[in-house]
């Protein structure tokens, strides 16, 4: 089975090619990296870094339901990490650059001459950011610029959306948060963060570049990793309903974030790229929860009490916590005419659903 072929005239040059397994099962698939763009003409291209990743998948989703040509960006492995878009492969164009590597992605951005780029790579999770400090400031700092010099060298009048994160709030000055609430980030991550924020709003500024940043509150889904505090609870659930483990370690049970569906999160940042005049938003919910309210809900979805099963474990407390995110989306929803569609309770269900699915499917 081969990814959408998209040469004129039956030309086919691909430079490299690998082999994408899945976790559904032995599913194998070629992938032509760096072909030619797309002969058809009238279609909007979009480039996705970090297409792989939860908000990549939805995202890729939702633009070819929109008529876009997308293209991804995928860095090199041995394995197989592409198991969030593997029901896409027929339809997308995947591209072998790393965040890392300048030239790589300046060819890129230039193979696929995009309309629209948008910059979701990263090193993500903030627990791994103390671990690996350094790296994460190359990933999910100086990546940003990278993308930025790429989009500026290779396809100046592209627009650029920045991932940004309600992270940079950290131990916040105001509640609940906007546009116009001061930084003070809490973790190597967060800090990464806000220099990739500062540097989308630079280069729009010194290079009047179409660039914006989405400044986003946490959002989840199935598909969210599952070292994610979500994830981990909806995934713990299944396993302990179904038999397979007897309790769940987490850390700080008291932490509030303003949680929402995923799908929802890159309506917004398509809709960030629409805008005639170049701006940063703030998107979440409005409402905020605990993580043992999110236990709670978990457990008694599938009828289970979350103190007989939940114990709290240093190991995964942090050096410094932020404690309370709430967003205030109004800019969004004036502006953009952006709301969510998924409740807290909707969004926990479904991800418990979908965990003891999969877990029912495994164990046959
Ligand atoms: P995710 O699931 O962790 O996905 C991260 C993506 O980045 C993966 O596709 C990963 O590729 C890719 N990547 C990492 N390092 C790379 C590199 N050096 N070169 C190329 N690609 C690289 O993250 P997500 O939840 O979808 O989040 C998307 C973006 O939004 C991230 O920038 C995140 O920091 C930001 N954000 C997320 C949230 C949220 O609640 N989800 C909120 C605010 C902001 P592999 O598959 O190869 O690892
Ligand atoms: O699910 P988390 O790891 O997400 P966190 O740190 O809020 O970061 C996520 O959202 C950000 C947006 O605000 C994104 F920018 C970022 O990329 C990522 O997607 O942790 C949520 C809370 C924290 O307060 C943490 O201390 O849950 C607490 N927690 C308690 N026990 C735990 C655990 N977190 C994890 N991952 N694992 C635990 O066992």
């Amino acid at each position: 089975m081969h990814a959408r072929y998209s040469g004129e005239l039956g030309l086919r040059a691909p430079r490299c090619c690998v082999s994408i397994g899945s976790s559904y099962g032995l599913l194998w698939y070629d992938v032509d990296f760096l072909s030619f763009p797309l002969a058809v003409t009238g279609m909007p291209t979009a480039l996705i870094t970090g297409i792989t990743g939860q908000d990549g998948s939805y995202l890729a989703e939702h633009l070819l339901a929109k008529g876009y040509r997308v293209c991804g960006i995928v860095r090199r492995s041995s394995t197989t990490p592409y198991e969030r878009i593997a029901h896409l492969i027929d339809d997308i164009e995947l591209f072998s650059a790393d965040l890392l590597d300048q030239t790589s992605l300046v060819d890129a951005v230039d193979a696929v001459k995009p309309d629209e780029i948008y910059n979701l790579a990263a090193q993500s999770f903030v627990q791994t950011s103390w671990t690996q400090p350094v790296l994460t400031g190359e990933f999910t700092a100086l990546g940003v610029t990278r993308a930025l010099e790429a989009m500026r060298k290779a396809a100046p009048k592209a627009r650029f959306y920045q991932a940004s994160s309600s992270e940079q709030f950290g131990k916040v000055v105001e509640t609940p948060q906007s546009e116009n609430t001061p930084f003070y980030p809490r973790s190597p991550y967060g800090v990464a963060k806000v220099y990739g924020h500062w540097i989308t709003v630079n280069y729009r500024e010194s290079f009047d570049l179409y660039a914006v940043s989405g400044i986003l509150f946490n959002h989840e889904s199935p598909r969210r990793g599952l070292e994610f505090v979500t994830r981990k609870i909806s995934d713990g659930v299944a396993r302990i309903k179904h038999g397979l483990a007897t309790e769940l370690r987490l850390g700080n049970l008291d932490a509030r974030r303003d949680w929402g569906f995923a799908g929802d999160y890159v309506d917004a940042m398509w809709r960030m790229l629409q805008s005639d005049t170049p701006d940063d938003y703030v998107i979440g919910t409005g409402s905020t929860f605990s993580v043992q309210e999110f236990c709670a809900a978990a457990f008694g979805a599938v009828d289970l009490e979350w103190r007989d099963y939940v114990k709290q474990d240093e190991r995964f407390f942090r050096p410094a916590e932020v404690d309370l995110l709430v967003a205030d989306p109004t800019k969004a929803k004036t502006q953009l005419g952006w709301t969510p569609t998924v409740t807290f309770e909707e969004l926990v269900r479904r991800m418990v659903e979908a965990d003891m699915d999969r877990w029912a499917q495994r164990r046959g």
